[in-house]
């Protein structure tokens, strides 16, 4: 297994549509497994395949509480099946907009059907914080960022904000 840099805006690699996978091999839970590993050392509760530069459907989680024992989750080719009408408000971060946090309204339920780590088919309905980090992840897979649901104002700000901190970092 392996930690792989986790890319963060504006790069443009996060705006791009990822690609259904072919199917679930030992290649992918290769690329799962390191997925796995750069979430768990970032740290964060859950990664898709673009925040390390791959345009594949593959999103990994893990919503275990600090005292858990840890529940790895996989999510190939996830697709949302229902929305709840009620929508919900969480206060979202993302690896790829360190140190931004922000209220943002998704759906409060989703019914979603994925691929597991083995390849089975998985349909499921999700609620709390399993909705919110889903759907925050979904997005990724088509190049959206939680910051794409603030008005441009508070967008921009950030953004100007990731800029001078990255010329910082040199
Ligand atoms: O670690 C993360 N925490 C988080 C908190 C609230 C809503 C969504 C998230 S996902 C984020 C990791 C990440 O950037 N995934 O894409
Ligand atoms: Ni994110």
């Amino acid at each position: 297994m392996a930690i792989r840099p986790i890319l963060t805006a504006p790069d443009p690699r996060l705006k791009l549509i990822s690609k259904p996978v072919a199917r679930v091999d030992d290649e992918l839970r290769r690329l799962m497994d390191d997925m796995l590993e750069t979430m768990y050392d970032a740290p964060g509760i859950g990664l898709a395949a673009i925040q390390i530069g791959v345009p594949q459907r593959v999103i990994v989680m893990d919503l275990a509480k600090k005292d858990e024992p840890p529940q790895p989750a996989y999510f190939v080719n996830p697709e949302i099946t229902w929305r709840s009408e009620e929508f919900a408000a969480y206060e979202e971060g993302c690896l790829s907009v360190p140190e931004m946090y922000e209220d943002v309204e998704r759906p409060a339920r989703i019914r979603a059907r994925w691929l597991d780590y083995d390849g089975q088919p998985v349909e499921q309905e999700c609620d709390g914080l399993l909705a919110t980090c889903l759907q925050h992840e979904m997005d990724h897979l088509e190049g959206v960022l939680f910051i794409d649901h603030l008005s441009k104002l508070k967008r921009d700000i950030i953004l100007r904000k990731m800029v001078k901190a990255k010329k910082r970092a040199g």
